[in-house]
Order: structure tokens, then sequence, then C-alpha cells
């Protein structure tokens, strides 16, 4: 489990703009770890993991499910690649050695969030939607400023409400635990 290495591992698997993300992440993932008081070693390690299954296509996503056992919602059989992050947990469990829960859990739910994330998985949703190699999006540099100032369930809920006006635009099926992501930050 050591950072350099994995970071070796993606940039044999992922292509070269995925791996650029990555490492975006990873260090946004950092910044906000030391911000937050969160442990900055579990942040790389999520950063650098959070796609490591983005390569794999949707038949081998569902083969993958079918070997380690991962259930498939109603939501993820319409949307296969969401199903990137569950793989991507077991993967860093099998392939990489993980073994802790709460890397874990940041990179199972690192594209829908979930309601009450921890300290880590929320640094991870909202790194991977902020790190500086994206593509521009709407209110970009607000929810930048709210993220590094201290304000990362705000962060959290613009971006949710990005990605939900964003699905609705395109006329995705959205996943109902972005929903109940979404409803549980609006109150907090
Ligand atoms: O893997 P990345 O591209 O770095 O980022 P990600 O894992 O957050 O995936 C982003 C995509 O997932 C983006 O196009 C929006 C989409 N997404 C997020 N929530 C949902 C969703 N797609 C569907 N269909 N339903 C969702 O609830
Ligand atoms: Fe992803
Ligand atoms: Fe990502």
């Amino acid at each position: 489990m050591e950072a350099e290495h994995l970071r070796e591992c993606m940039k044999q698997i992922l292509k070269e703009s995925r791996y650029q993300h990555v490492l975006g992440v990873e260090e946004v993932a950092v910044d906000l770890a030391i911000i937050y008081g969160c442990d900055s070693l579990k942040a790389s390690i999520a950063g650098i993991l959070h796609d490591c299954a983005k390569p794999l296509t949707d038949d081998e996503l569902l083969a993958e499910c079918r070997k380690y056992h991962i259930p498939i919602s109603e939501y993820e059989s319409k949307s296969i690649y969401l199903l990137h992050a569950k793989v991507g947990a077991a993967f860093a469990q099998d392939k990489y050695g993980i073994q802790d829960e709460d890397i874990l859990n940041a990179i199972t739910y690192h594209t829908t969030g979930r309601p009450n994330m921890s300290l880590l998985e929320k640094i991870i949703f909202t790194a991977d939607y902020i790190e500086p190699n994206r593509k521009p999006l709407p209110r970009i540099e607000e929810i930048r400023l709210a993220a590094y100032d201290n304000h990362i369930d705000l962060a959290i809920l613009m971006i949710l409400e990005n990605t939900l006006n964003y699905l609705k635009s395109i006329d995705a099926v959205i996943d109902q635990r972005t929903i109940e992501t979404y409803k549980y930050y609006i109150k907090t």
C-alpha cells in the first residue's frame, strides 16, 4: 500500500488523460485532508485508486460483479458505467491490497455519494469533481472556494445540484442514491 507503487500501477492501466485526472484528484484530496484534518495518506491512496476500474467495458464490469458477488441495483443495470465505483473498490481490495474500510467506501461512493458520508468519502467525492484537469463546469470556482474554505458540505450540495441538472438535461436515468444524497445534503 505504497502511494508511489499504486501511482505506477494506475499509469500502466489508465489512458494518459485519466491518469492526469487521478493525479489531480489525489492532489486535491491531500489538500482537503490537511484542511479538514483527515489522514492524508488515506486521501492519497483513495484518490489514486478511485477510478481503477474505469478502463473496463460494460461487459467486463458485469463480469467482475459476478466474480466478486457485487449486487447490481436497478439503476446500475440501466447505467452500467456507475459500477466502476463498486468494482473499483473490489479491485482496490483484491488487486492492490487495500483493507481500510473507509478507503474502500470512499471508492464505492465516489460517483453517487451517499447520505452522511465520512470525512474521507466527502473529500474523494469533492476532489473528483473539482480537480484542476476537469473541463469547465458550472459554478466551479464557487464550488472550489467552498471546498477550500471550510464549507465542504456546501461544495457537495452544489456538486449534486450540478450533476442532477446535467443528468436531467441529457435525460439520463438518475440513481436513487444520488437523489438520497442530494436530499440529505440539502438539509445540512
Ligand atoms: O469517473 P469520473 O468521470 O471521474 O467521475 P464519476 O465517477 O463521478 O462519474 C461521473 C459521471 O457519472 C458523470 O457523467 C455523471 C454520472 N453520474 C453521477 N451520478 C449519476 C450519474 N449517472 C447516472 N446515470 N445516474 C446518477 O445518479
Ligand atoms: Fe469515477
Ligand atoms: Fe474520477
